[in-house]
């Protein structure tokens, strides 16, 4: 099936100033990594994410939480950037300027040569100690329980925002430059849901900014959207980039 993208999309990134991008699992997927609501598979079917991603589930059960990320980080460890990473990437190189803010902590956009990433959620490869917030690198992957911080002694966790966590200051502030002045932003593999990232996106619609949205199915934005591209990522993102590098 031929993948259908308006000209009047490619004319607007083309022409655009500014570019903002907003990933959210999906765009992973196709690199092997189970979207998080999809994250419910095998040994873990029986927990909910928003239930292991907080600092409550982590003081109540260290060890559990430790070993869903080490069983996380294993997975973005044998994962590889797709198609739809490394147009991103080809479409930071051919664009003015275009920033991408991840709420994925799987680090596959800068593995796959995007130099302009904010991780909004953080990084699960590394870890910072919970009382302090030394930063630690990556961890012992065979270690069942966490390991302890070298400066002060306390428990590491992996260095990602939970549920109920802030984001860091220096993210928020990058994440809301890049959308406020946007003249396009790409909302891609994300169902819209988690806030404040989905708030970026409304940020972007409240000032007039042309929204398209790359994702099969359809979420609270689509309705909102100028352009609603149903597919996946790593086939549309290619077509898109092609025929923006080759200015058709
Ligand atoms: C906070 C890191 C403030 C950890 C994650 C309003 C305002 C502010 C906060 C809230 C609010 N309402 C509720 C809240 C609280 C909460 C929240 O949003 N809850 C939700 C459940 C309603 N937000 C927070 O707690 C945030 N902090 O607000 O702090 C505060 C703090 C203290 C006191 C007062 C205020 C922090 C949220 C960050 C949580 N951390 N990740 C980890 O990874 O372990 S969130 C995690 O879930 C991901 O990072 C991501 O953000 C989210 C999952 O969403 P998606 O990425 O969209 O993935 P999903 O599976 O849902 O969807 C995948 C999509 O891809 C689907 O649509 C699918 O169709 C599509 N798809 C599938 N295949 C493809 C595809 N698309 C394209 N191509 C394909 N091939």
């Amino acid at each position: 099936m031929s993948i259908q993208i308006p000209d009047s999309l490619i004319e607007a990134l083309a022409g655009a100033r500014t570019v903002a991008v907003v990933t959210g699992s999906g765009i992973s997927a196709e690199s092997g990594i189970p979207t998080f609501r999809d994250a419910r598979t095998g040994l873990w079917a029986n927990y909910r994410p928003e239930d292991l991603a907080t600092p409550e589930a982590f003081r109540r059960n260290p060890a559990l939480v430790w070993q869903w990320y080490q069983w996380r980080r294993k997975q973005v460890g044998e994962a590889q950037p797709n198609p739809g990473h490394e147009a991103l990437a080809r479409l930071e190189r051919t664009l003015p300027d275009l920033r991408l803010i991840t709420q994925n902590v799987d680090g596959l956009h800068r593995r796959a040569g995007s130099r302009k990433v904010v991780e909004f959620h953080g990084n699960v490869m590394n870890n910072r100690c919970l009382d302090a917030g030394h930063p630690a690198g990556p961890a012992d992957p065979d270690a069942e329980s966490p390991p302890r911080c070298r400066e002060c002694g306390s428990p590491l966790r992996p260095d990602v925002v939970w549920f109920g966590e802030m984001i860091p200051e220096n993210a928020l502030h990058q994440a809301y430059e890049a959308v406020d002045d946007c003249d396009v932003l790409l909302s891609i593999g994300t169902s819209a849901q988690v806030y404040p990232a989905a708030g970026l996106v409304e940020v972007a619609l409240q000032h007039g900014a042309t929204v398209a949205e790359i994702n099969p199915d359809t979420t609270p934005m689509t309705s909102q959207v100028g352009f609603a591209l149903g597919g996946n990522a790593a086939e549309l993102l290619p077509v898109l980039a092609d025929r923006i590098a080759d200015g058709k």
